[in-house]
């Protein structure tokens, strides 16, 4: 005879494991524990490291179109020097070697895609002086006279005038030229037909170079 070893337990369907049994509950659970190990250990830095590699991609790109822009931008301002253009501060400056009226100046800087020189501050104002020549620069009151303005419209605020200068002379004095001086105030206003030298300027930026 066979003894029935279960004949003690209540009778069901599968009575020696049933489903809500703490074997069942601890193997669920350490499944799921094991999850979010695994979701932690492996899958969260593997996420990061694909975010960082398209950053680092990004990056590299970035640099190589940097070096690139740098590179262009050296070599037009080491053919604009050898042109004959002088870099200062934050501009390229261009002194014509012939001479010609104010509209002729500043016609030829226009073709020379820069402007006849404006001059915004002091250290610029210094800068000019020094080469100590009667050169033009793009300052006007040609439309309305004692309303000097630079060639791209703004207003003259910061002002270089010579002594006694502007004398607008036989009423016929609108155009601005540097004189050669030991000081720094060495502007003076001359007709604008005078034969003159003239200075163009333009900025040091890669679209200009
Ligand atoms: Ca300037
Ligand atoms: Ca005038
Ligand atoms: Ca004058």
């Amino acid at each position: 005879m066979t003894e029935d070893i279960y004949q003690n337990f209540p009778q069901g369907k599968d009575d020696r494991h049933p489903k809500g049994g703490i074997c069942h509950r601890v193997i669920t659970g350490t499944l799921g524990l094991l999850c979010v190990v695994l979701l932690t250990i492996v899958i969260v830095p593997a996420m990061r490291l694909t975010l960082c590699a398209s950053e680092r991609d990004l990056l590299q790109t970035n640099l190589k179109i940097l070096q690139n822009n740098v590179s262009v931008w050296l070599s037009g301002l080491e053919r604009r020097l050898r042109e004959g253009w002088m870099l200062y501060n934050v501009s390229l400056y261009y002194i014509s070697t012939e001479k010609g009226s104010w509209d002729e100046a500043k016609e030829d800087c226009q073709k020379k895609a820069a402007h006849l020189v404006i001059i915004n501050n002091r250290n610029e104002q210094e800068f000019l002086a020094n080469k100590q020549k009667e050169f033009w620069i793009g300052l006007t009151d040609k439309d309305k006279e004692g309303d000097w303005k630079w060639v791209d419209g703004t207003v003259l605020t910061t002002q270089f005038w010579d002594e006694l200068q502007p004398t607008n002379d036989g009423g016929n004095e609108h155009c601005a030229e540097t004189r050669p001086r030991a000081y720094i105030t060495n502007w003076n206003d001359v007709p604008c037909s005078t034969p003159n030298i003239w200075v163009c300027e333009k900025s040091n930026t890669l679209a200009n170079v």
